[in-house]
Order: C-alpha cells, then structure tokens, then sequence
C-alpha cells in the first residue's frame, strides 16, 4: 500500500506540471506576464495587489485571479482598487491552487485585454510551493509580525520564489523581528533573492516594487 504513494504523487504533480505549461503557452500567446502571490494568511498579498493596482492601473491593464477557500472578498477588494478584471476561485477546502483550478477560471478573462496577470494563491506557507501555475515568476510576501523564524520553519516556499516582499515594516518598531536573522535565513535557501521591504499601509518602500513589475511587463 505504501509503496503506491510515491508514484501516485509524482503521476499528479506530472499531469499539474503539463497543465501549467499549457497556461504559460496561453500567457504567452496573449503577451501577459503573470506573477503568482503566495504568502501566510494576512501577509498582506490583497493589499499589495489593490497597492499595486492602484499604482499602475493607468499604465498597464491588470487583471487578478483570487484563490480562496471560500468568499470573494479578496477579488471584490482588487475589482474596487481598479482591476480589469477580477476573478475569484474558491477552492472548496483546497489549501492551494493548481493548474487545473488556474485553467477553469482563464476563460473568464480576456487575456487579450491585459498585461499583467496577479494570482493570489491560498494563504499557506506549504501546499501552494508544489503546484506549478504556469505563471511566469512567483512572489512569497513575509510580514513582520509573522516572526523572523518564518525561512527556517517553511524552508520549500522560501527556497523556489523569484522575489520576496517583506511587508508590515511599518510594525518593525512594534515587534520583535531580527532582520538579520530573516536575511540569512532566506540567503542560505534562496541566494541573492530580489528583496523588497515594504509597508502596503505608508506606501514606504512601494516604488522599488512597482518599477520592479513595471520592468517585468513592459
Ligand atoms: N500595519 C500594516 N498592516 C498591513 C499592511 N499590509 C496589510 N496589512 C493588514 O494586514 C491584514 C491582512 O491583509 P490582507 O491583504 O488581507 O492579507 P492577505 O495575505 O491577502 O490575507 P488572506 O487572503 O486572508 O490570506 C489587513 O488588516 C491589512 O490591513 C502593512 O503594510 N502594515
Ligand atoms: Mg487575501
């Protein structure tokens, strides 16, 4: 019995990983970057997508794709920041999106119509770094009060992202957080990973992010 698992595992992620290849050629076909948010719940992935939306609304066309276990909260709130479009997906008790979930929600999108694409994946620092989306380039958000621990204990998400926001600096003076100790944490897993520290509440530090999508896109 045991020794079925593994291949059975490695048959889904398989079948996941030719799915997102299939998403990434419809991207690409389309001209749209796509970025795939992941972060803890309440890191503050919606906030830096209406921050993000809001910034660079007038120059690109953005749209966002939600993942969410249930409600559409978190697309109502990028839909009134100014996207394109907005799409929710309630995974129904899923900890993570996948491929397929992804492909189910493209045909509500003109993909035509936009530049850039922003999945905000499942609040959960484990499940969403195995599914592959198709995505060009995954983004994890840390924040302050989630603890200066946060690489050691979840070390896969860490370990396979292209960028890292670290968000909340504005309670840096309020929490315990040892930057150094996060930094080097992340180093040994990730090294030299682009960092950006920034408060989505002061807009403190949101420029170096913005001209680093901005450049992605355009
Ligand atoms: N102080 C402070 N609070 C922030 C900042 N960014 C977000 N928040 C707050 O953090 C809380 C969670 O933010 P969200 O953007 O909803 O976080 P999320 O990661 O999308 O959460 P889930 O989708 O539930 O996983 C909200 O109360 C935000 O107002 C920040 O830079 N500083
Ligand atoms: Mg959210």
């Amino acid at each position: 019995m045991t020794q079925n698992r593994i291949p059975i595992v490695e048959k889904i992620l398989g079948a996941n990983d030719r799915l997102a290849a299939e998403n990434r050629a419809c991207f690409d076909k389309a001209n749209v970057f796509a970025l795939n948010f992941m972060a803890s719940p309440g890191a503050g992935k919606t906030s830096l997508i209406e921050a993000t939306v809001r910034a660079l609304s007038g120059k690109l066309h953005i749209a966002v794709i939600d993942g969410d276990i249930a409600t559409s909260l978190d697309a109502d709130r990028a839909a009134a920041a100014g996207a394109t479009s907005a799409v929710q997906i309630n995974t129904g008790g899923e900890c993570h999106l996948d491929a397929v979930m992804l492909a189910q929600a493209l045909p509500q999108i003109n993909l035509n119509l936009i530049d850039l694409l922003i999945v905000e994946n499942v609040g959960n620092l484990i499940c969403p770094a195995s599914f592959a989306l198709g995505t060009h380039k995954s983004v994890l958000i840390a924040s302050i009060p989630e603890g200066d621990d946060k690489p050691y204990k979840y070390p896969g998400t860490y370990r396979g992202v292209d960028a890292l926001v670290i968000n909340k600096i504005d309670l840096l003076p309020y929490v315990s957080f040892r930057m150094d100790y996060f930094r080097q944490g992340v180093e040994v897993l990730n090294p030299g990973v682009i960092t950006f520290p920034l408060s989505c509440r002061t807009e403190e530090g949101l420029e170096t992010w913005l001209a680093w999508v901005e450049q992605l896109v355009l």
